[in-house]
């Protein structure tokens, strides 16, 4: 098949797509292209979510608004089914590839699931067909890595015999289907032509900008993207320590900061989670042939250090209250990455209850978002507390009963790592309040 009949086939929807990997980014995206009225062939090795999928429940954790009920219409309308057999993709015209790329410890990508899906993918291809990466990868992996092993699997040329790019992923945890439709997307094709019928074919999902590319530049602005959030976020936690050691209000120099035209300083915090800004400034140094990339490492430092900052806040308020780590109570409220989602991946609540327990703390976690941590109610972990954590913006923690708090912990105390509680109620009901990036506590 030519580009061209593949192009008019997309344009009739008689396109068949299939989708590799149906979690976060692939679900939604299958669901899309069903809604737009392409058959949709979704592949995972997770037997329990490809049952899921076909009895027509999302296995996705969280509130995605309008994914559950998409989901239930396009399986019932025979529009997406799910297997675990890549042979089912054998008709395929367009195939998507969505799995995980992990970062490992050592800061270097895993791409063991990305091989895997372009080695049985290739092994099924029929000849024409448009494979498209959406997961994030390093610059320089759909050449080095996709395009070989496909030719390998296909026995084929890619331009020739099969056809190939990359269209990273822009979904946001809460904001999936949103995101899917409305955000703009680059459409990197290994050539012009190719990229040409990538924004054909997501032109069918996307009512926002599709900007055709080539493979490398796609994979460098989506790496990018996300590298230049956690140099900022850095940046702001770094004024936070500044102002905290010179006794100053960070929030209050943000707010004026930001009067200054051109400026836009992010929120400091309690650190930096999530699937993607963690591990993004990783992958976009991995090919760069050793370049010593001093800011993006050393932004990643500053993110990986603030929970550790804020043990240190906590250990240092309870010393002035007289109490021990070793022996304190600590109530910490929220575990999830990012406010009002239940993700926990790479949250910054993991390192500060590992440190804090290696202290010898009683650490108790409270998150109505996450199933494990949401069966206590916020009264019995706060119990007997002393000191509160605030780690995670949750709505549920603006605007908290401080009075009713105070008679709950033994010692009233609370550490906000995330300028939600603001000093005045927790401080006006007897609580000494602590705030990351805030001069020293009342
Ligand atoms: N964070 C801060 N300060 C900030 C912003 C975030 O400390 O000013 C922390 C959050 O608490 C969280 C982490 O950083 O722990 C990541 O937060 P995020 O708002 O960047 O949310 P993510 O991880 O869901 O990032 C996604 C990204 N989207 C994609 O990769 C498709 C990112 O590019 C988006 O900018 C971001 O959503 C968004 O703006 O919502």
């Amino acid at each position: 098949m030519k580009l061209s009949e593949l192009r008019s086939k997309i344009e009739s929807r008689d396109a068949v797509l299939g989708v590799v990997g149906l979690g976060y980014v692939g679900l939604p995206v299958s669901c899309a292209f069903a809604e737009a009225g392409f058959r949709v062939v979704g592949i995972d090795i997770n037997t329990s979510r490809v049952d899921s999928i076909r009895s027509g429940r999302s296995p996705i954790d969280g509130q995605e608004p309008g994914l559950p009920e998409l989901l239930t219409k396009v399986v019932r309308e025979g529009r997406l089914t799910a297997a675990d057999d890549y042979a089912k993709l054998s008709d395929a015209d367009v195939v998507l590839i969505a799995v995980e790329t992990p970062v490992a410890s050592d800061h270097k990508p895993r791409y063991e699931a990305l091989a895997s899906a372009s080695r049985a993918v290739g092994g099924v291809l029929k000849q024409g067909a448009l494979v498209i990466v959406e997961s994030t990868v390093a610059p320089g992996t759909m050449e080095q890595l996709v395009r070989p092993l496909l030719e390998t699997a296909t026995g084929g040329k890619a331009n020739q015999d099969f056809f190939l790019g990359h269209c990273p992923e822009r979904v946001m945890p809460g904001r999936m289907l949103a995101n899917l439709r409305h955000v703009g997307r680059v459409c990197g094709g290994m050539s012009q032509e190719t990229a040409e019928v990538m924004v054909t074919l997501y032109r069918s999902i996307v009512d926002a900008e599709l900007d055709p590319s080539d493979c490398l530049t796609a994979e460098l602005v989506k790496t990018v993207e996300n590298a230049y959030r956690d140099v900022n976020i850095a940046f702001a936690n770094e004024v936070a320590l500044v102002c905290e050691e010179l006794g100053a209000d960070v929030w209050t120099v943000r707010d004026l900061v930001n009067k200054s035209p051109g400026r836009d300083m992010l929120l400091p915090g309690a650190g930096v989670g999530g699937h993607c800004i963690p591990k993004d400034s990783w992958l976009l140094i991995a090919n760069a042939n050793g370049l010593d990339a001093k800011l993006v490492t050393a932004a990643r430092a500053v993110n990986d250090a603030m929970p550790l900052h804020v043990a240190h806040l906590v250990e240092d308020a309870l010393m002035r209250a007289d109490r021990r780590v070793a022996d304190g109570k600590v109530a910490l409220l929220g575990y999830s990455y990012l406010g009002n989602t239940g993700d926990t991946r790479n949250s910054p609540s993991i390192p500060l209850v590992e440190q804090l327990r290696s202290q010898g703390a009683d650490v108790r976690i409270h998150d109505p978002h996450v199933p494990e941590y949401s069966s206590s109610s916020l009264a019995e972990a706060i119990r007997g507390a002393d000191c509160i954590v605030l780690m995670v913006a949750h709505d549920e923690y603006r605007d908290l009963d401080w009075p009713m708090l105070r008679q709950l912990v033994r010692t009233p105390l609370v550490v906000d790592g995330r300028n939600i509680a603001g000093d005045c109620s927790p401080s006006s009901a007897g609580f000494t309040y602590v705030g990351l990036g805030r001069s020293a506590p009342r």
